[in-house]
């Protein structure tokens, strides 16, 4: 007998179907003969949200009462994707609404597809944060996710000839039907000015006159917790100007020019930092996170004297503050310069008090990606901060690292907060690492780099500082919500509430080797891939054979995850049919989506060489539909979705030591695709917990990389002594994948052949073969299909809610608090 915690309906086919009816006359203005698809989905959102916002008041109370210690997540970035499938699914609701919609003659999968993805984030780290906001209500964490309410999120990719061009993001532009404006919670924020110095009955303080201020305004997204119970918000502050316009410029005539003051103020939340990894170093990116990280610590204070009066002694003991990666660390003195100079509170208790609060996520090693600020302009924009900063590095300097290293300046030159240069630098990292109580990496490999390579004297300083946290995805979304065939097939073998207790899904271990579940798991993936040759085909115009093997390679682009790799193999596989006609192999799509930073030149040119080989490939007959690529244009969560249940292949080939994580690679293995990756991030972790045999792993380990750039690197060698390596980089250069224009992919050549930074070339004979591996065990189909099963039974590790958990029980010291109807 199998056990269902699974959340039941609140309400019949019917009665939902009566609710949506009445919303869509009495919320949307129209009837059913008139509505849109869109006027539809807005009327489901209005009756889905009859049992969302309750559920925000009930859990609130609840919070409210118990008096708990609280989670702030502090984030840049939170990649939401859509919201009314997952809402359903974690109210229950989704067959009950799909039954009411069928009898209204309409298909639920088109009115979900009318929804906007809520884009509000770049890739790995935003996308994190969702699924932990995710994982904090469904295991009834009184949690809040704080970040910024951009108008437009992440861009949206065209290809113009091959190219990437960049349009805007609209998500809102017809409104947005989870969010709730809470103009009684905003908040006003200072900048720039200067700070007087005050003696007051022998006492010195500092007083801060802004030279503007702007005002934040929440707006509350309902993050629904699987079941229903418990629903937690996520605050996402706007930015408005404080004084609305000049109401002299107004009055004189200048009804334009008043407005041109909430322009400059509105222009803080108008848009997404399109570059992950790298930082443009901007006054605007600075501002954007001193704006949500003052309105955020603002509303924690608030909320504390509300439920705890004005005596601020138990602050740290109620309230943790997790700072997502340093994007945030300017709330470190933020809260300093608020209880030093606003409630007055003596330097050192305060200090205690917010080490106690705050605790920091490292999200990557690259020393190029590491944030720091130009000194001069933090103390143009946050002066007072700039002095804290100053003295709390003074402090840390002369009585820490004093303490523990005696007369080392060395020492003290690499853990200052200010980096001296031609320009003085403001260590981001080194201020996160200060003003923390705990810091973690996202992997083993990458938590173990953290200390050993990037903070290794903070780490001798502080030796219990330093944690790993694994990372996870929610299997709400990324297996229940976007794999209904494969959950409704395992939940024939297992309890239906795998989604809440994911190690259910080791039952399905014994049937590994069962031909009748691996022939039923095998048509499943291949129900999906057919689904799926339709979206490439829509998106892309070329045809597929769901019968080849979905090679799949999704994230953002960059040089260090090795999407030309991925390029160079398949040249060579190409080159190979063309050589001889009769090469053996199964056929294979290779499907890419990333999107580059508009600013990061070669990422833009290894998408066009991507897409220029793949329309000499795709239009070759030569090779008999043996090999075809397809880039698809606007990769982003709902594409994601679709794609990642039709995978066979999952591709993981950062250099060794480069990727911290990666979250992807859990997704893909969890819908049952193989992994061809490095020994890197939770790739090892994935190896480790599916077994060696059921992924392939090649290339370099991290030692291998130190080695080979101790021994001195130098790529023309490769390029020189592996005959087909050399043959398809020279293929670049000609007009062969551009007729008519020679040259166009040359610079790809050149960075690989004459600097080639994250090593491609060392690691190209060991990805080929590893390819002819996978093509090996495809063809044995018995044994792909029992490590494909294998890997889905393996993945109970990767559930973002065991990452909470470490979080909650090593780092936050909260727990669960269940909201009761
Ligand atoms: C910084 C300053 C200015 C502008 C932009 C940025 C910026 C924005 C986004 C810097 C970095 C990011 C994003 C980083 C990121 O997504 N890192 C990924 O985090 C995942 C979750 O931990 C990991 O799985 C990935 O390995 C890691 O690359």
């Amino acid at each position: 007998s199998k056990k269902s915690v699974a959340p039941t309906p609140a309400l019949t086919a019917e009665q939902f179907k009566t609710s949506v009816v009445k919303h869509l006359r009495t919320t949307l203005g129209t009837y059913e003969e008139k509505a849109s698809k869109q006027a539809w989905n807005k009327a489901l959102a209005a009756a889905i949200n009859e049992f969302v916002f309750e559920g925000v008041s009930r859990t609130r109370k609840t919070h409210a009462n118990v008096g708990a210690r609280a989670v702030h997540y502090l984030s840049l970035e939170f990649l939401m994707g859509r919201l009314m499938s997952n809402n359903l699914q974690n109210l229950g609701l989704y067959s009950v609404a799909e039954e009411a919609l069928k009898s209204l003659g309409l298909e639920i999968a088109d009115v979900l597809e009318e929804e906007p993805d809520m884009a509000l984030g770049n890739g790995g780290l935003g996308r994190l944060a969702a699924c932990f906001i995710d994982s904090m209500a469904t295991l009834s964490i009184p949690a809040v996710g704080y970040g910024i309410h951009y108008e437009h999120g992440l861009f949206r990719q065209e290809f113009h000839k091959g190219r990437q061009v960049e349009r805007p993001d609209q998500w809102r532009e017809f409104g947005n039907p989870w969010e709730i404006c809470r103009p009684e919670s905003a908040q006003v924020i200072k900048l720039y000015g200067y700070v007087e110095t005050v003696y007051e009955q022998g006492k010195l303080s500092k007083v801060w006159h802004p030279g503007r201020t702007i005002r934040a305004i929440p707006w509350d997204i309902p993050v629904v917790g699987y079941g229903g119970q418990n629903v937690n918000v996520l605050r996402l502050w706007e930015s408005r100007a404080d004084k609305f316009f000049d109401w002299d410029v107004f009055n004189s005539g200048g009804y334009v020019d008043a407005y041109s003051e909430s322009v400059e103020a509105e222009t803080i939340s108008k848009v997404l930092y399109p570059n992950d990894e790298t930082d443009a170093g901007k006054e605007l990116r600075l501002i954007q996170q001193y704006f949500f990280s003052a309105a955020s610590i603002a509303d924690v204070m608030r909320r504390y004297k509300a439920a705890n009066g004005e005596d601020l002694a138990n602050f740290a003991k109620l309230n943790a503050m997790q700072l997502n990666d340093t994007h945030p660390a300017i709330a470190i003195p933020e809260l300093m310069r608020v209880l030093v100079d606003e409630e007055n509170f003596a330097w050192d208790e305060a200090w205690a008090m917010t080490r106690e609060t705050f605790s920091y996520t490292n999200h990557t090693l690259l020393p190029e990606a590491l944030e720091k600020w130009s000194l001069k302009l933090i103390e143009k924009v946050l002066p007072r901060h700039m002095e804290i900063i100053l003295e709390i590095n003074s402090r840390f300097l002369t009585q820490e690292v004093e303490t523990m290293w005696p007369g080392n300046n060395d020492i003290k030159r690499k853990l200052s907060i200010v980096e001296e240069g031609a320009e003085q630098m403001i260590r981001m990292g080194n201020l996160s690492v200060i003003g923390s109580h705990t810091v973690n990496g996202v992997a083993q490999i990458h938590s173990d780099l953290v200390k050993k390579d990037l903070f290794p004297e903070f780490d001798a300083l502080w030796p219990n500082k330093f944690v790993n946290v694994t990372n996870g995805i929610t299997p709400r979304r990324w297996m229940k919500a976007c794999n209904p065939r494969l959950s409704a097939l395992i939940e024939q073998h297992i309890d239906t509430d795998w989604p809440r207790y994911l190690e259910k899904l080791t039952g399905l271990k014994p049937l590994a080797d069962d031909q009748a579940f691996q022939d039923s798991f095998m048509a499943v993936k291949h129900e999906n891939k057919v689904d799926f040759v339709k979206e490439i085909k829509t998106l892309t115009g070329v045809d597929v054979s769901a019968d080849a093997i979905f090679d799949v390679q999704i994230k953002r682009l960059h040089e260090y995850k090795r999407q030309h790799l991925n390029l160079l193999h398949i040249m060579a596989l190409y080159r190979r049919v063309l050589i001889d006609p009769n090469y053996d192999m199964h056929p294979r799509v290779f499907i890419f989506g990333a999107k580059a930073a508009p600013g990061y030149k070669i990422a833009k040119e290894i998408i066009f060489a991507i897409n220029k080989v793949a329309e000499k490939i795709n239009n070759d007959r030569r090779i008999n539909d043996k090999i075809k690529v397809v880039f698809l244009p606007n990769y982003r969560v709902s594409l994601a979705e679709k794609l990642i249940p039709a995978a066979d292949v999952s591709e993981q080939i950062s250099l060794a030591g480069k990727e911290a994580s990666g979250t992807g690679n859990m997704k893909l293995a969890l819908n049952g695709a193989i992994t061809i990756g490095t020994m890197d991030g939770a790739n090892i972790e994935i190896a480790e917990e599916a077994g060696s045999d059921n992924v392939v792993i090649f290339g370099m380990e991290v030692d291998d990389v130190v080695a080979l750039k101790n021994k001195g690197y130098h790529p023309a060698d490769y390029y020189r002594s592996n005959e087909e390596l050399k043959a398809v980089l020279d293929w670049l250069e000609g007009d062969f994948f551009t007729p008519g224009e020679p040259g166009l992919l040359a610079e790809v050549k050149r960075n690989l052949v004459e600097s080639d930074p994250f090593m491609v070339l060392p690691d190209f004979e060991s990805y080929c073969e590893a390819h002819q591996k996978i093509d090996a065990l495809y063809r044995d189909k018995k044994a792909w299909a029992k490590a494909a099963i294998l890997n889905t039974a393996s993945l109970a590790k990767f559930n973002s809610d065991r990452s909470i958990q470490d979080y909650a029980q090593n780092i936050w010291h909260v727990k669960g608090v269940e909201a009761k109807s």
